[in-house]
């Protein structure tokens, strides 16, 4: 648990101006910078104004003071808060003071470090506490807030447990080879398994909208020159984003814009039409910029002159197999189409107009559907690329372990479920390397 820790300290509120700053303090340090700085004998999590001074007693500042300490405190050790007046010059003063004193400063994410390492919070909750200061939507903010209260960990945690059960009865079966049969059949391995491999499911369909929440979508939107591609990003964003003009070859570059749809965070690229032979460099560039994009992205939108809707077929070869494509059938104003969504084997299709804006719900609509998006849903939490890919480990394990069953081979059985068990441990970081570790906390920002 608690170890001798040197003292860390940061400004931990925005940098600028602003009425109040705050600089913490963690460390074992703590309680002899305190004494140093504020001279007055601060009593446990109470607030006290004091006048921060100088070595030679002069005053920095006045503010609050805050003691916390440990183990009662976010990291776990001794913790001192500071609040100045938000003056980039005045913290930084009572920094270097703090700094003069004994404390070093925190590299980005050391005090939720700190935490982690003393039990105070697991990884899954520091790494909530990075996505409730990033996320860009309610939806996000309330689900990164049930992670950090350990919804998800305590989910993780009960799988967790019933793998161990479940092995430990297992491993006990492997002892008494003779009995074998008779034991796993009293003790229905094969009803838990399902029901283990059932409560992986739900958990994560609602990491992955958590994931979905934290890190939205990217939607490329490509075609033919003229498609009316920037039309559509036009209509998503709401403003004229992008020039749109007749003249075909209009977009050169990439174009980034970050919008919401009922609070389901999307990246929309508008992009240079694609066509097989341009002469102008520029436009050249624009295509190799726009096939780049395309092979990052999540979706694709192939937009199509629902006047020509047969030469879009080449393009095709620049959208990698595995992308899921929506095909829009643009302009029905002309061409006469009436509006209507159909579902095809090779994707969506869509008829609509982004000039008079027919069927332009419908889209919005089926962005929604096509990622499982479904607006305020109960209990998701906020959730990492990182947790999903350890979920779709243990649920392949669990899927092994239920096949080993099948065939009778109980060791083998007994190793998936192991496997499975450290998979979902390394969400809440109780199986984790060290480099992952500095890896999640690196990403965090000064004074978190
Ligand atoms: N009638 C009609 N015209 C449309 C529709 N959507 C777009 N247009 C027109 O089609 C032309 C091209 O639209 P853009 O949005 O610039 O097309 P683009 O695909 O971005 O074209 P490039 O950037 O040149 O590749 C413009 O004159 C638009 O006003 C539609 O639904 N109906
Ligand atoms: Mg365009």
């Amino acid at each position: 648990m608690h170890s001798q820790q040197s003292a860390i300290a940061a400004i931990a509120t925005p940098p600028g101006r602003g009425g109040v700053g705050v600089i913490r303090v963690s460390g074992d340090a703590v309680p002899s910078i305190a004494a140093a700085l504020v001279r007055k004998k601060l009593w446990p999590r109470k607030a006290h104004l004091v006048t921060f001074q100088c070595a030679g007693g002069d005053p920095i500042d006045q503010g609050l003071a805050i003691y916390f300490p440990a183990p009662h405190s976010f990291t776990g050790e001794d913790v001192l808060e500071l609040h100045a007046h938000g003056s980039p010059v005045v913290l930084d003063m009572l920094l270097r003071r703090v700094l003069e004193l004994g404390a070093r400063i925190a590299r980005p994410g050391e005090f939720s470090e700190r935490a982690f390492l003393n039990d105070k919070i697991d990884l899954a909750q520091a790494e909530a506490i990075a996505d409730l200061i990033e996320c860009t939507t309610e939806s996000a903010a309330r689900s990164a807030q049930r992670s950090l209260q350990g919804e998800f960990s305590s989910q993780i945690n009960e799988l967790v447990e019933s793998l161990i059960q479940l092995r430990l009865y297992i491993e006990a079966s492997i002892d008494f080879v003779d009995e074998d049969i008779e034991l796993l059949t009293a003790g229905h391995i094969d009803r838990r398994l399902a029901d283990l491999l059932q409560r992986l499911d739900v958990i994560r369909a609602s990491a992955r909208q958590g994931q979905l929440l934290r890190d939205g979508m990217t939607l490329v939107i490509t075609g033919r020159p003229n498609a009316g591609k920037s039309s559509l990003l036009n209509r998503l964003t709401g403003r004229d984003s992008a020039i749109v003009t007749p003249i075909a070859g209009t977009t050169r570059d990439t174009l980034k814009e970050f919008i919401q749809i009922d609070g389901l965070p999307l990246h929309v690229i508008d992009t240079a039409g694609l066509r097989e032979h341009s002469e102008d460099v520029v436009e050249q560039e624009g295509m190799r910029r726009a096939r780049s994009e395309i092979a990052r992205a999540d979706h694709v939108l192939l937009l199509i002159d629902d006047a020509e809707p047969d030469c879009t077929d080449s393009l095709l070869a620049d959208i990698p197999s595995h992308l899921p494509v929506t095909y829009i059938h643009n302009k029905i104003d002309l061409s006469g189409h009436s509006v209507g969504q159909q579902m095809t084997a090779k994707g969506a299709v869509l008829y609509l107009s982004l000039k008079t804006g027919e069927g332009t719900g419908l889209l919005v609509q089926h962005l929604k559907d096509c990622v499982g998006y479904a607006e305020e849903a109960e209990g998701v939490f906020m959730a990492r690329r990182r947790h999903l890919e350890a979920i779709d480990q243990a649920m392949a394990a669990v899927q092994k372990a239920v096949e080993n069953f099948n065939a009778g081979v109980l060791e083998l059985l007994a190793e998936e479920l192991r496997l499975a068990q450290n998979a979902l441990s390394e969400i809440t970081g109780e199986f984790t390397s060290d480099d992952l570790l500095s890896r999640i906390f690196a990403d965090f920002c000064i004074g978190k």
